[in-house]
């Protein structure tokens, strides 16, 4: 039996206001409320079949992002730690997760002003936080991170992104080592050390992928992905997130884990 890292995971269902959400995609078009609910349900099913725990919270109208729970906090072993995100739309989500992990956790702490930080830049890799200073993260808001971090016994460092929204939008960590990798990270000596599961252009979408107690969970609709990530000896589950990609959105955004 495999040993269980993650017991929980906290999710938010999308309100109708969705449609409103940010996007830079320009061909994709708007997402269907009806087909992201249905989604949503899936992927809280995907959640549950890794042996998860999910909490979802209720559709938050006020703001359309607010589904793209990942941002707004990073939950580590230790401390919750409220982020404070890059988009002015975005700010206020923060109190809607604030109460929420006020409930569950000791020890919560939050990002200040000047300081931005979204949730999708954070990358865990067992104590270590790799930030990405992005369109949305900061120099500060990676600083005062890093000073939380190391607070509690952690540890964290900066990466400049240069043509993606989030660090975690190109890279995801699948434990024991292997390191999803696809477009400007490919063949980055930064990342050198690790065993990098190379992700091709045209599939870049699913570099944005979920390791939950040794399965990964995969956008459905990528087949070499699927394939080299099998290969590497995971199990694997796929799940239509298609409308949450309208916005810029991937599977690792939709849920906070712990
Ligand atoms: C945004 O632009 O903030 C949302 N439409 C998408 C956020 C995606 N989050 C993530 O990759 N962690």
């Amino acid at each position: 039996m495999s040993h269980l890292v993650f017991t929980n995971a906290i999710v938010r269902t999308p309100g109708r206001s969705i449609v409103e959400g940010l996007s830079n995609s320009i061909t994709l078009g708007l997402p269907n409320y009806e087909q992201a609910i249905i989604q949503h349900q899936s992927y809280i099913d995907a959640l549950t079949k890794c042996g998860l725990d999910v909490l979802v919270l209720e559709p938050c109208e006020e703001y359309p992002d607010s589904t793209f729970v990942e941002d707004v906090a990073l939950i580590t072993p230790k401390c919750a730690i409220i982020t404070r995100p890059g988009a002015l739309s975005r700010r206020g989500e923060v109190h809607e997760i604030e109460f929420v992990l006020k409930q569950r956790f000791n020890n919560i702490e939050a990002i200040e002003a000047p300081g931005t930080i979204d949730g999708g830049d954070i990358m865990m890799v067992g104590g270590h936080y790799y930030i990405g200073l992005s369109e949305r993260t900061n120099h500060e808001g990676a600083k005062q991170i890093i000073q939380i971090l190391k607070k509690y016994g952690m540890s964290g460092s900066t990466i400049s992104l240069n043509k993606v929204l989030h660090l975690k939008t190109s890279l995801s960590y699948l434990e024991k080592n292997n390191l999803v990798v696809s477009g400007e990270f490919i063949n980055d000596s930064y990342f050198g050390h690790y065993n990098p599961i190379e992700i091709p252009e045209k599939e870049s979408y699913a570099a944005n992928c979920i390791w939950v107690n040794e399965t990964v969970i995969i956008p459905q609709g990528y087949p070499t992905t699927k394939q080299r990530i099998t290969n590497a000896g995971y199990q694997v589950i796929e799940t239509d997130v298609s409308e949450f990609k309208k916005l810029d959105g991937g599977l690792s955004c939709l849920s906070l884990r712990y």
